[in-house]
């Protein structure tokens, strides 16, 4: 009875690696390109507003720790970095540094009314 339970236990654990391990493959394929850096050397700003960011592209170098923020001058909005699980909401920062060059698209990923979707632009490294 007590080896059942042990082994059904074994066997949904290896699932449930199993299926996080494929979810992760996935849904975040470029979080491999960006760490998280203790201490940033550069700032970024990203303004957000109804509905839209300040810039189109924001340009940042490979490798380097930039502290990005995010502010809003109206209504509550939030960057997401596409294909990865990076979000930064308005009013808060994080220290990324990109380590592959590339554009990163980005979004906003908060419910903010009629423009949200409207709501994108661009991560350059260079
Ligand atoms: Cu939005």
């Amino acid at each position: 009875m007590k080896s059942t339970k042990l082994l059904l236990a074994g066997t949904l654990t290896i699932m449930l690696v199993l299926a996080l391990s494929a979810c992760g493959a996935s849904s975040t394929p470029m979080n491999a390109n960006i760490s998280e850096p203790k201490e940033a050397t550069k700032e970024l700003t990203i303004q957000a507003s109804n509905w839209e960011f300040d810039q189109k592209e924001y340009h940042v170098k490979q490798g380097e720790a930039v502290k990005i923020s995010v502010a809003s001058s109206s209504g509550f909005h939030g960057v997401k970095i596409n294909d990865t699980s990076y979000t930064i909401k308005s009013n808060e920062s994080k220290i990324l540094s990109f380590d592959k060059a590339g554009t990163y698209e980005i979004h906003c990923n908060i419910a903010c009314g009629s423009g949200h979707t409207r709501m994108k632009a661009q991560i350059i490294v260079e």
